[in-house]
């Protein structure tokens, strides 16, 4: 009897674990499928915000940025585009878990698992100073912030 007790809270504890860890890494904000090469417009709904953002596929012949993710941190953490010119802006993932590059104000949000990349083309306007985040929960505090400024012609 001892030992049928004792496995069970061995299985009730593992089940724990899995949760915490599925809860608090893997899904994130709800949009970790939500890559880059196609356009969220079923999960935008779903997600509550991202349908008709300006975030799309890369665009043909537009300047191209990339961004390194880490565990956890961004690199470059600045980063300059010019207002009215089209961007493909890659994200790289070379950490252990999933990421994402979110600049709010400006409609971007890119997802990439760790070792791929994805790429998200977009027009900035500006000019202005906006906020990079990786919005997996706890990844901004523990570093993941940028800044991108967008300059006049
Ligand atoms: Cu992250």
């Amino acid at each position: 009897m001892t030992r049928i007790h004792e496995s069970r809270l061995l299985i009730a504890g593992l089940t724990l674990v899995t949760a915490a860890l599925v809860g608090g890494v893997m899904t994130g904000p709800g949009w970790g499928t939500h890559l880059g090469s196609w356009h969220g417009s079923m999960m935008g709904p779903m997600m509550g915000g991202w349908e008709g953002s300006g975030t799309d596929s890369p665009i043909r012949g537009a300047a191209e940025v990339e961004i390194t993710a880490t565990d956890f941190a961004f690199s470059p953490t600045e980063i300059t585009v010019t207002s009215g010119q089209p961007v493909n802006l890659t994200l790289v993932n070379s950490g252990s878990v999933p990421h994402d590059l979110s600049v709010a104000d400006l409609d971007v949000h890119i997802v990439a698992r760790p070792g791929q990349s994805s790429t998200v083309g977009f027009t900035p306007t500006g000019p202005g100073t906006f906020s990079i985040v990786c919005t997996y929960p706890g990844h901004a505090n523990a570093g993941m912030r940028g800044t991108l400024t967008v300059v006049e012609p």
